[in-house]
């Protein structure tokens, strides 16, 4: 099975690459894809960049060009939810783009026709997530995530997001990834851990925590391939 592994940000994918230790790069469309094989798997990562835009093309291309069979996605967000503190780990039980916006032709916010309103992630990969979480001790909330073009860093936009789509994390590329990995009929697993609460003082929080909590999602992102 080829496994690809996407991550947004350098912070949230180098902890797996070290891991690992020997990869081929291929440089590809201003990204790098790394290649190499764990615990009996082809594995392909990369980090797309920010946003949905990049993210919706590097699991374009993590398919297209190297025939990915699943897309693990892991990464930080911002917490919605109230029993989300920084350095727990999420998983999407669904992802929806919170940005997205055609109220004008009656559509609920969210939507976009022909596609999914939210996005389903792989009921078998989550299964395993909390297998393993349960095997490490961890406690492992599953929710719905949301997506869009923006940091949150204040809490009216934090609670219009939290009430209009009962999320409980926030970031900028899951629910993109989510809609590519649907296209392909592709299982789609998102791991998220906290890095700030989204509120007035994200920006702060965010530039403290992004590389522990980047950490902690890429280790138990290891945790799960060794057991795929
Ligand atoms: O990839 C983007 C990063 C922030 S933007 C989305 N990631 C981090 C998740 C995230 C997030 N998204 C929306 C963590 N907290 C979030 C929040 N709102 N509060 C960025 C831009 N430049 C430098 C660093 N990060």
């Amino acid at each position: 099975m080829k496994i690809a592994i996407l991550g947004a940000m350098r912070e949230e994918i180098e902890p797996i690459l070290e891991h690992f230790g020997k990869y081929s790069e291929e440089k590809y469309a201003r990204n790098s894809f790394y290649t190499t094989k764990y615990a009996g798997h082809d594995i392909v990562l990369a980090y797309s960049k920010i946003g949905k835009v990049a993210s919706a093309m590097s699991a374009t291309i993590l398919f297209e060009r190297y025939g990915a069979d699943i897309l693990l996605f892991t990464g930080v967000a911002g917490a919605l939810d109230e029993s989300l503190k920084i350095g727990d780990i999420i998983i999407a039980s669904k992802c929806v783009q919170h940005d997205a916006e055609l109220e004008a032709f009656g559509h609920p916010l969210g939507f976009i026709p022909e596609s999914d309103h939210y996005t389903l992630t792989d009921p078998v990969l989550n299964s395993l997530a909390k297998k393993v979480a349960a095997e490490l001790d961890l406690e492992l909330l599953e929710g719905i995530i949301a997506s869009g073009d923006q940091f949150i860093a204040g809490n009216e936009k934090k609670m219009w997001i939290k009430q209009q789509f009962a999320a409980a994390a926030c970031e900028m590329e899951g629910a993109s990834v989510g809609q590519v990995c649907a296209f392909y009929a592709k299982p789609f697993f998102l791991l998220r851990a906290i890095s700030d609460t989204a509120s007035g003082d994200a920006g702060v929080l965010f530039d403290e925590f992004l590389e522990s909590s980047a950490k902690i999602g890429a280790q138990f992102l290891i945790k799960m391939i060794e057991k795929i």
